[in-house]
């Protein structure tokens, strides 16, 4: 889709940017990010401050209330930006901002019907698709237990559910068993090792759902996508300073977010690599990034919270690894992909992350207990 865009769309988006930008001129738009989903372009405006914004066309086939999204985003924005004027940090911390259009609607719908909304960028921040230098374990640690202590006070049904069934395991292997029922599988190697790898955990994908309708662990608010990249390092300082892609800020569990941000902060190898051997989890960088949650985040935690830590990182890299397989299965309808066996090679990358999380549970789950 980008490409489509950078080839025969450029003058299209200058315009669809245009819609949101107030006085200033468009001078470029380029392909921005690695996002899975959605179609992100960074803006540059003629203009000395705040140079560029970032925009983005939803996926509507995924995101089927986009305009949820934008109120969400509105809410949640509305309820930082207070509560750091009322109690400021003593560093730098930025909350991505909903940008209006030219008649102040929080997005755009072109000819063709696509939902286009535009927010604005960190200035001066960067981020990494894997953990560039061992300083930013804690600051990634810190980022995400800042996101969680910004929104510990505001009520989760404040916000509306913008994508339902995201992180139920459970309803994720009922897709799966839909797709296996009805799809003839080509039984190669690595499709049999999916496959093994998925029927031998079918108890343990029940485990956070379980705790979650037993009311052992509270639904809350999460960020649902809180991967290493998704946070951005001020350039200078190397301090993590924002968390962005807020489009699933939704009720669910702290714990979701937990496993998320550690089972991409603590694989070094990253999402995208083939060399499977490769792939392990790096149980001192999971001991870094938790230390600097923990420091922010332990005020809200609670002793049945930290029994289930080693069980979401488990959970939540299996959990995209079954996705992505499922995903590869239906003919990759989810996902983006690169070519045909991109999401397969996604799906064993997550389940040897996986083997790697379970062949160090007591290590792990020791690290846990030291930091409590
Ligand atoms: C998707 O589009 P992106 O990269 O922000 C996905 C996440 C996955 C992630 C894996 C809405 O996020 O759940 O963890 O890919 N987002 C959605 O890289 O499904
Ligand atoms: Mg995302």
């Amino acid at each position: 889709m980008i490409e489509e865009f950078n080839t025969q769309g450029r003058e299209n988006l200058v315009a669809i940017a245009d819609q949101f930008a107030q006085l200033e001129k468009v001078i470029d738009t380029k392909a921005f990010g690695s996002g899975n989903i959605n179609d992100t372009f960074l803006v540059t405006l003629d203009c000395s401050e705040q140079k560029n914004f970032v925009l983005q066309r939803i996926n509507t086939q995924v995101f089927r209330q986009p305009k949820l999204i934008m109120q969400n985003m509105c809410t949640f924005t509305e309820h930082v930006r207070k509560k750091l004027q009322s109690t400021p940090l003593n560093r730098r911390w930025e909350i991505p901002q909903v940008l209006l259009t030219k008649n102040k609607q929080d997005h755009w719908r072109d000819a063709d019907g696509s939902f286009w909304r535009a927010i604005s960028f960190i200035e001066d921040s960067q981020s990494f698709d894997t953990m560039h230098d061992r300083s930013h374990a804690p600051e990634i640690g810190y980022a995400l237990g800042m996101f969680h202590n910004l929104i510990s006070d505001l009520s989760p049904e404040k916000l509306a559910d913008t994508l339902q069934g995201f992180h139920i395991t459970p309803l994720y292997l009922q897709d799966y068993d839909k797709v296996l029922a009805t799809t003839k599988v080509r039984k190669t190697p690595e499709v049999n090792y999916c496959l093994q790898f998925v029927s031998d955990r079918q108890t343990f994908a029940h485990i956070l759902e379980n705790a979650k309708a037993q009311g052992i662990l509270p639904l809350r608010l999460m960020h649902g996508d809180p991967k290493i990249n998704n946070v951005m390092f001020d350039t200078t300082t190397q301090q993590a300073v924002s968390v962005i892609d807020l489009d699933t800020v939704k009720p669910g569990l702290v714990h979701y977010d937990i496993g998320d941000c550690l089972r991409s902060g603590c694989n070094r190898a990253g999402e995208e690599t083939e060399n499977w051997e490769n792939v392990y989890f790096d149980t001192d960088l999971c001991q870094e990034i938790l230390a600097g949650y923990l420091g922010v985040a332990k005020a809200f935690l609670t002793e049945n919270d930290y029994a289930y830590i080693y069980d979401a990182i488990r959970l939540i890299a299996f959990e995209l690894g079954l996705r992505f397989f499922a995903d590869y299965l239906a003919g990759n309808v989810y996902f983006k992909v690169k070519h045909s066996e991109h999401n397969l090679a996604r799906a064993i990358v997550q389940f040897k992350l996986t083997e790697s999380i379970e062949s160090q549970e007591t290590q792990i789950r020791q690290i846990i207990k030291d930091m409590k």
